[in-house]
């Protein structure tokens, strides 16, 4: 059924050393103020990979004063434009060089499938820096018409330092759709990244400077969130935040932006996302982009289709379907080929994910595969499929982020409508039917930053992204983006001669 081949056996040595793992610092690799390390783990085995080191309030404070220098003193803002996209795009060229070894460090840290890292994701996280670099020399303002004798334009400026917070699912990814945006838009960053996963960003951003970034513009701090995390959505220094990860520590960084400054906050945190099988749909693609939609990355998706709910007439089939492919799912080390599902990534989620394996069995769902851990070593589990799933059990009402998939029943639109946005979250939906009359009306009611119609998980770098409720504030991505990194002045200037 599950492969377990190497959850019990040794791992596959990763075809990639860790180079990297001090502070990033105006341009610097340094230890933390404090001396201290901690270690970033392997999900396959929970062994240590590197002792990286762990940068506190001192550190956010070095890399704080590094990129205000950086932008208040330039080069950054006074390149040009054209200068500026020169260096993203010569990177890009070189994340393109390198993209062997930083898949095989994305994975050796995070756990996802080699394959996965290097077809999908490194040429995402390549594509999100062209797409912003071929965006910096086309920021500009407008010429606003007024009613009286004045000449009125607005400058579209860079906010200035730019504090941002990633978490460990995608850790380049996250990387991309934050510092791209911000670099192009001409502002500096302090990065933090997520404890969990902190070797891709190094990395990465060596590359960056290799390209031309001069030092101070993009800081990299490893460290936790109460200290390190903290430390920089408090400083009275940092101009705005941007922030991915659960929404319970969205909350906590809004309440330290607020406290101190009131930099603007942008915020994509968690999601509990319907996807709606019509009776009409092509049920056996339907399924699996079902199970796309939900396993894709262990679970691990802020926007993972976690409440799968199928029309009655159709559900039976359904589930039959969805745990066939579930039992088909090939998990194991990540680095071999043809694998789908790797190890999740550390103890915390692993255990938190068997808790809710166990409180949908005891709250009366019916367990229709997996449910169980995979070997003995590392964090592997089973692709779990529960169907006959209630709205109010908490497998239907908690984001899970593991390979969890609950299947519940519904009998018309109105109904399905009325429980999909019975959430406090609304990050994305899927919506699978062939009636385009059906299609529409699920689009405009559903409460949802993104809506896929017959297709799940298509990301773009233009494609705006970012949730409605508890799942956010702002979009990342495309066009959007841009103006949560500007600031918009604008300027007024008396016309001597009104008449022309
Ligand atoms: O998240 P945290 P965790 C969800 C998912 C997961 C749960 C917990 O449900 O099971 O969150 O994961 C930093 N001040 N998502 O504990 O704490 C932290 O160091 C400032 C959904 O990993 O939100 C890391 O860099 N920063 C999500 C980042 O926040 C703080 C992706 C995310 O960690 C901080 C990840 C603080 N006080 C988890 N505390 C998504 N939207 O994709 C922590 N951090």
């Amino acid at each position: 059924r599950f492969s377990t081949a190497v959850a019990n056996e040794e791992p596959i040595t990763p075809p990639v050393q860790v180079n990297h793992t001090q502070l990033l610092i105006n341009g610097q690799f340094v230890d933390a103020s404090s001396g201290k390390t901690f270690p970033t783990l392997d999900p396959r085995t929970g062994e240590v990979i590197a002792q990286v080191a762990e940068g506190g309030a001192e550190d956010i404070n070095r890399a704080v004063s590094a990129a205000r220098k950086a932008f208040d003193e330039g080069p950054w803002p006074k390149m040009t434009s054209y200068e500026r996209s020169q260096i993203i795009f010569r990177f890009a060229d070189l994340l393109e060089k390198h993209s062997d070894e930083i898949a095989a460090l994305e994975t050796w840290d995070n756990g996802k499938p080699y394959e996965q890292a290097k077809q999908a994701e490194i040429p995402m996280l390549i594509r999100v820096f062209r797409y912003y670099a071929g965006w910096a020399d086309k920021i500009h303002g407008l010429t606003i018409p007024v009613d009286g004798p004045y000449h009125v334009q607005t400058l579209h400026e860079p906010i200035g330092v730019a504090g941002q917070i990633i978490p460990w699912n995608f850790p380049l990814l996250m990387y991309a759709w934050k510092v791209a945006p911000a670099l192009a838009c001409g502002n500096s960053v302090v990065l933090k990244t997520a404890e969990q996963t902190p070797l891709s960003a190094l990395y990465v951003s060596k590359l960056f400077h290799e390209a031309g970034l001069p030092p101070g513009v993009l800081n990299v701090v490893s460290g936790f969130g109460p200290t390190a995390g903290a430390a920089l959505c408090s400083h009275m220094d940092v101009d705005k935040l941007a922030f991915t990860g659960s929404t319970d520590t969205g909350k906590i960084v809004l309440e330290l932006a607020a406290k101190s400054n009131l930099k603007p906050v942008t915020l994509e945190l968690g999601g509990k996302s319907p996807f709606i099988v019509c009776e009409d749909a092509d049920i056996d693609k339907a399924v699996e982009l079902a199970h796309f939609a939900l396993f894709f990355n262990q679970g691990q998706c802020c926007c993972a289709g976690s409440r799968t709910f199928v029309h009655e007439r159709v559900y039976n089939e359904f589930v039959e379907k969805a745990k066939a492919r579930a039992l088909k799912r090939v998990v194991g080390d990540p680095f071999k080929k043809g694998i789908e599902q790797g190890p999740q990534i550390d103890s915390k989620q692993f255990e938190k994910i068997l808790r809710y394996i166990r409180s949908g069995i005891e709250s009366g769902a019916t367990l229709e595969s997996g449910g169980e851990r995979i070997g003995s070593k590392g964090y592997y589990i089973q692709p779990t499929v529960f169907s006959n799933v209630q709205d109010d059990m908490l497998i239907a009402k908690d984001e899970i982020f593991g390979p969890v998939q609950s299947i519940l029943k519904f009998k018309n639109l109105d109904e399905v409508i009325r429980r999909a946005n019975a959430t406090h979250y609304g990050l994305a939906a899927g919506v699978f039917t062939q009636d385009i009359d059906t299609a529409n009306t699920l689009t405009r009611a559903l409460k949802a930053g993104t809506v896929w119609i017959n297709c799940f998980d298509v990301f773009d770098a233009a494609i705006p992204f970012g949730g409605y409720k508890m799942s956010g504030h702002g979009r990342e991505k495309g066009i959007y983006c841009l103006n949560n990194y500007l600031q918009v002045k604008a300027v007024v200037t008396p016309l001597k001669n009104p008449a022309w």
